[in-house]
């Protein structure tokens, strides 16, 4: 079988601006890369066969540039973006770098802070409408506490829902054709980050005025750092309908949100996710949403991104050979696999059917004795990762 680890825009990867543009600064150290121009990403992206890329306002136009800066850039990247075939499929707002958002963006305690938020978005919302984004991520970054006294959460929940449905009212009335994705965190940068896990996030939306134009961007670390599954958070948000963007990346359980090259970390976790979005046929960008060690310069930067790429490729394949395996096969039917989607009551939930249920004849000693062959089918799978399958 022989496996083409080329990426091809076909496969609809995408990175950030700030992801390939990331400078190396951690609480600790200063930057030890330069300035990357966002017109060289994009020539060095589509180079790669990345799809597109992405961006913050402040990422493309710095903070506080002025109208004719602005047109200025927006013609210039454009005009690479034209050359090179690259794509903007998504764009989002940094509501996290200025001193403004100390206290919160949407959700600060100051109105006027949170107007200036909204204001920054909307304008954000026209950029990336204005390059071709479809898709529009709010990552609440510092929209959080760490003094429990200082936030009424409740009142930050109504504030953050207000900001999500004027945001929403702005793409209905332009007639951009947009959809939102919020982004779970638990924590970093503040102590607690509101909508903190996929979960949350799910059930905020269902309280949102237009909630069929709010979606998910669940990011592998982020899950990761709460020591959840990010496969099963993908899983249950595509079940919602709501999966509309994903952050590749990588994490390890407990740490500081290290968000490393995708499979670095996690890899079983990175393979099952793989396998969940081949197999649902979810034709979203896979966007990765990671940077480059410390340690490297730009040659390192690139590895980087081939890198995430690459494995992305070898997990797809991995998860198409795991379908081939007639060893992996027999043992998923030992475990009863395909019997998780017969309904359990498919005469319904009548008395009728409660009635005959009640009749049945199930013995639990017999079931209780079944084994499901599972030590032998995670072993399979083991070894078809580890390469020897
Ligand atoms: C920031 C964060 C990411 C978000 C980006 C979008 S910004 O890098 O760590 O998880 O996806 O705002
Ligand atoms: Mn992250
Ligand atoms: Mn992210």
């Amino acid at each position: 079988m022989s496996t083409d680890l080329t990426p091809t825009p076909e496969d609809r990867f995408t990175f950030g601006l700030w992801t390939v543009g990331n400078r190396g600064r951690d609480p600790f150290g200063f930057e030890t890369r330069g300035m990357l121009d966002p017109v060289d990403a994009v020539y060095a992206l589509a180079d790669l066969g990345a799809y597109g890329v992405n961006f913050h306002d402040d990422d493309l136009v710095p903070f506080g540039s002025s109208a004719s800066e602005r047109a200025a850039i927006v013609k210039r990247f454009r005009g690479a973006l034209d050359e090179s075939g690259l794509r903007v499929p998504m764009a989002t707002t940094n509501l996290f770098s200025h001193p403004i958002f100390k206290e919160g963006g949407f959700t600060a305690n100051d109105a006027s802070v949170r107007r200036f938020a909204l204001r920054k978005t909307l304008d954000a919302i026209d950029l990336g409408a204005e390059l071709g984004a479809s898709v529009y991520v709010m990552w609440g970054g510092r929209e959080g506490c760490e003094v429990d006294a200082a936030k009424d959460v409740r009142g930050a929940l109504d504030r953050y829902a207000e900001a999500v449905d004027a945001c929403c009212a702005y793409v209905r009335d332009r007639g951009y054709d947009m959809r939102f994705a919020l982004e779970p965190k638990p924590n970093e940068p503040r102590g607690d980050i509101l909508l903190p896990t996929v979960g949350h996030a799910l059930a905020f939306i269902e309280r949102l005025t237009w909630p069929e134009m709010v979606g998910l961007n669940p990011e592998f670390a982020h899950e990761t750092m709460s020591g959840l599954s990010f496969h099963h958070a993908v899983a249950q948000t595509l079940w919602a309908d709501k999966l509309f963007h994903i952050d590749l990346n990588a994490q390890r359980i407990g740490k500081y949100d290290q968000d490393f090259r995708f499979g670095s970390e996690g890899v079983r976790d990175a393979f099952y996710t793989v396998k969940l979005l081949e197999d649902s046929g979810w034709d979203g960008c896979r966007h990765f949403d990671a940077h480059a060690y410390r340690t490297e310069n730009l040659d390192g930067v690139w590895d980087f991104a081939r890198g995430c790429m690459r494995t992305y490729l070898i997990l797809r394949d991995k998860a198409r050979r795991f379908h081939l395996d007639s060893e992996i096969q027999a043992a998923m039917l030992e475990a009863r696999v395909a019997a998780i989607l017969e309904p359990t009551m498919p005469d319904g939930v009548g008395p009728e059917a409660i009635a005959a249920l009640r009749d049945e004849s199930i013995s639990a000693d017999e079931l209780g004795a079944v084994g499901y062959g599972l030590e032998r089918l995670d072993q399979l799978v083991n070894e078809l990762l580890l390469g020897i399958r």
